[in-house]
């Protein structure tokens, strides 16, 4: 019977991790101040999407659950978790949140200097048959000092100053970077906070699963059926591609940043832009990505450099291990010449 803690004596939890890095960059505080709030409010919305079955909370705004109480749909209540939270840690002035049309301007007396992009709950069509989810966010620094507006959320991923995802699955897990390198994090829920677990993760330079739905075929481009072609009857004798699709991003991208590969959400006929959003999914997810020594590409340019027109834009995502994504990139230039 060890004497030990059941916790290690020099574990590493997020919030000690996020308090030494305030520390280390000799700053205000307010970005531990973000960085600790929307990890509260992740921790909450961990605990409601586990309580949900039980809570009754899979059904839709306005049912009226057995206590009585009105029953917020879970990504309704993800979204008040994190706007209420980021609001009372007086370091935002705006906020973009997927469940809101409208930017969030943040009234002057909670007022602080950072813009927060977020999606609280991503995935959320997967809630009833319990497949993970996840809350995605991007923190960038207001670039102009006057009072905050919408296109203060109109730059560039590049100029991100920190990003992050939790994934609610068979754990609750965060991979966070504020620009050196990415860290992934496990919610220990007896001790009621995030552990360290891996340290300055880096993609496979080159995989072997390939990430997309495929119930699209009909609509993807050349370059992207021959693409496919190759992953399936490789050319070289190789060994074909394993496809892996959950259809929840923070789920398909968490596999390709720990196992390699290739995550597709591409333009095709049918959604010439793609489906994902630039500001709360894509940037992050890019992001992380390419902290992590992988790449991330709209198929003609990288992510992080396009210049978002409006707060929820889409645009075509590839991402992940560098080699298959160059190959990705390869096919698409070699049909643009030929077209
Ligand atoms: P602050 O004055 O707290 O807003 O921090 C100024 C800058 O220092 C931030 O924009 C970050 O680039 C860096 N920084 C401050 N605190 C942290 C932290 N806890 N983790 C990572 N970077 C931080
Ligand atoms: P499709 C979930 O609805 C989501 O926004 C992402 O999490 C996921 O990657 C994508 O849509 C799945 O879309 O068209 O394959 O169902």
């Amino acid at each position: 019977m060890s004497d030990r803690s059941p916790f290690e004596t020099d574990m590493v939890t997020l919030t000690r991790y996020v308090m030494e890095k305030g520390r280390q960059a000799k700053g205000t505080g307010e970005m531990t101040q973000l960085l600790n709030s929307m990890l509260t409010a992740i921790k909450a919305i961990s605990s409601a999407v586990r309580k949900a079955g039980i809570a009754h909370m899979f059904g839709i705004a306005g049912q009226i659950n057995v206590t009585g109480d009105e029953v917020k749909k879970l990504d309704v209540l993800s979204n008040d978790l994190v706007i209420n939270m980021l609001k009372s840690s007086y370091s935002t002035c705006v906020l973009v949140s997927e469940e809101n049309k409208e930017a969030i301007l943040i009234p002057k007396d909670k007022r602080g200097k950072y813009v927060v992009c977020f999606d609280p709950l991503d995935g959320s069509s997967n809630i009833d048959c319990l497949a993970s989810i996840g809350t995605i966010f991007a923190i960038y620094r207001k670039t102009v000092d006057d009072e905050p507006k919408e296109e203060d959320a109109l730059v560039a991923g590049h100029n991100i100053v920190a990003a992050g995802y939790a994934l609610y699955g068979s754990a609750t897990l965060v991979a966070l970077s504020t620009g050196q390198g990415v860290d992934c994090f496990m919610l220990d829920p007896a001790l009621g906070d995030f552990i360290l677990v891996d340290k300055n993760v880096r993609i496979k330079k080159k995989g072997k699963i390939y990430s997309l739905n495929e119930g699209y075929a009909k609509y993807f481009d050349p370059a992207l059926t021959e693409y496919l072609h190759n992953k399936k009857f490789p050319e070289d004798g190789s060994a074909p591609y394993s496809s892996r699709y959950v259809g929840s991003m923070v789920a398909d991208v968490h596999r390709t940043l720990m196992y390699g590969g290739i995550f597709m959400y591409p333009a095709n006929q049918k959604s010439p832009k793609g489906k994902l959003r630039l500001l709360y999914e894509c940037n992050p997810m890019a992001f992380i990505i390419e902290q992590a020594g992988g790449m991330a590409t709209t198929g003609t340019e990288r992510v992080l450099d396009v210049k978002p027109e409006s707060i929820h834009q889409r645009v075509p995502l590839i991402l992940g291990s560098p080699d298959d994504v160059q190959e990705y990139i390869a096919c698409v230039q070699k049909h643009q010449k030929s077209s």
